[in-house]
């Protein structure tokens, strides 16, 4: 039997992907014979509903100084992070010489607008890459990995903080103890403790199943937060849904007794509630629409294959791992996956070694069909390949279910 992350609890498996390989090691060309691989499966806990990974990747693996994710290589989330920074230089950073942290600032997406209107703030990056192009962007950057010992040393340097930020960062971090022993070291007594991370509802409700991957360890919920929240003194006193990365929610702690929780706690509690997410015959019946998505999206693109159509990949994200390495899509389906990021092209894709290749060869020519593998950008990016549909071209989703559009 599993024991939870976060309660101890019983952890019952209701999905598992099999071996899979991590989800943003990209492979140099002739390099793929030593990748490292773990079962990728997720499991619910029967005391507190946390669903989670039930095989914990070290982190060093994952988030090291060449790690290839840049935030900003997406002009909706640069919009998005810019408005972040603004809500809280209005709301919380209003008072005598405010301070922000933020957990996994990347390459100082959110931070860099705090950073251009002189207010006190640290980024915590591990990922030394990352972490110099926020300090380009003029961040002030340790690159460490938080955990409580972490936040000792930024209380005593820097005193306590009044907000405590963090985007998709917070749901990749397994010891969940230590974080929030440490945020309760660093914060203020009215501060507050912030995060936004892909969200279980919309994962279940639209098959999201490439939101599984090594990164994401938890998948909260209002509930599963709320009770993770009160076993560390900590009270969940708002909840807002996000429509970015394909649905999140963004969770506001602060001290029991600090704040009054607003309406939309006990609303998303309740929805939740209806939704059953918190049951393990709901995430079966997830499990098996993903089983059905699996089959459908296979079935489609060996009937493409075997008509003679081209199909390609468009955007190599972490997601397209789950994708391509659960449905057995090789090169001889998918003839590569186009990417705007640098440290990506190249190179192959982890475990399913499609070639990365730059923008510039998605006109070059125009494939048939296009595997929409960054569908969380579907918008930023259909509008910018307008000429591709023009041109005949077709995108393939499978969220929320195997279509062409
Ligand atoms: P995107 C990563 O997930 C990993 P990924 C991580 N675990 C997480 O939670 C989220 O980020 C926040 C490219 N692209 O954002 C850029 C284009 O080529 O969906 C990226 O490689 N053209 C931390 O990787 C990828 O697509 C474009 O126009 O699943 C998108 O990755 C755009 C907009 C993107 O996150
Ligand atoms: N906040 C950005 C980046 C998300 S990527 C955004 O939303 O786009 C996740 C980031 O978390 C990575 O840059 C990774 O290095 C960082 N990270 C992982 N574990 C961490 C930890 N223990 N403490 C701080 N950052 C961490
Ligand atoms: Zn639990």
């Amino acid at each position: 039997m599993l024991n939870c992350r976060v309660c101890g609890g019983p952890v019952e498996e209701f999905l598992d992907f099999g071996q899979q390989p991590l989800a943003n090691a990209f492979r140099e060309v002739g390099q793929t014979d030593d990748e490292f691989f773990f079962r990728l499966a997720v499991g619910l806990c029967g005391s507190c509903t946390m669903v989670q990974l039930v095989e914990e990747v070290p982190r060093i693996r994952m988030f090291h100084d060449a790690y290839p994710y840049h935030s900003s290589g997406s002009s909706v989330m640069r919009k998005h992070f810019d408005a972040t920074a603004r809500h809280f230089l209005e709301t919380e950073l209003t008072g005598h010489d405010p301070f922000i942290v933020e957990l996994g600032c990347n390459d100082g997406i959110m931070l860099k607008a705090v950073a251009e209107e002189g207010v006190r703030h640290l980024g915590v990056e591990p990922c030394g890459g990352v972490a110099e192009l926020a300090k380009a962007a003029g961040v002030r950057v340790i690159s460490e990995f938080f955990q409580d010992s972490t936040a000792a040393g930024i209380r005593a340097a820097d005193g306590p903080a009044d907000v405590i930020f963090a985007a998709n960062t917070i749901s990749h971090i397994p010891y969940m103890e230590s974080i929030l022993s440490g945020v309760d070291r660093l914060l203020k007594p009215d501060g507050i403790f912030v995060f936004e991370d892909p969200y279980l509802g919309d994962i279940v409700r639209r098959s999201a199943f490439d939101q599984i991957y090594d990164e994401h360890f938890y998948f909260f919920t209002a509930r599963s937060v709320r009770a993770m929240a009160e076993r560390h003194g900590f009270a969940l006193v708002d909840v807002e849904r996000l429509p970015v990365h394909g649905g999140e929610v963004r969770y506001t702690l602060a001290r029991q007794g600090a704040r009054h929780p607003t309406a939309s706690v006990a609303e998303l509690l309740a929805e939740e509630e209806e939704l059953g997410l918190g049951r393990m015959e709901t995430l079966r019946g997830f499990a098996a629409n993903v089983r059905k998505n699996r089959d459908d999206l296979v079935a489609l693109l060996t009937d493409l294959r075997a008509q003679g159509r081209t199909v390609i990949g468009y955007g190599a994200a972490a997601k397209s791992a789950t994708v391509t390495n659960y449905c057995g899509i090789g090169p001889d389906l998918v003839a590569y996956v186009t990417d705007s990021t640098a440290a990506k092209q190249g190179r192959l894709t982890p475990g399913s070694h499609l070639p990365v290749r730059p923008p510039s060869a998605f006109s070059d020519p125009y494939p048939d069909y296009a595997l929409l593998f960054a569908w969380n950008h579907a918008e930023e990016i259909m509008a910018k390949e307008r000429a591709f549909h023009e041109a005949g071209g077709k995108w393939i989703l499978w969220v929320p279910e195997v279509r062409i559009v």
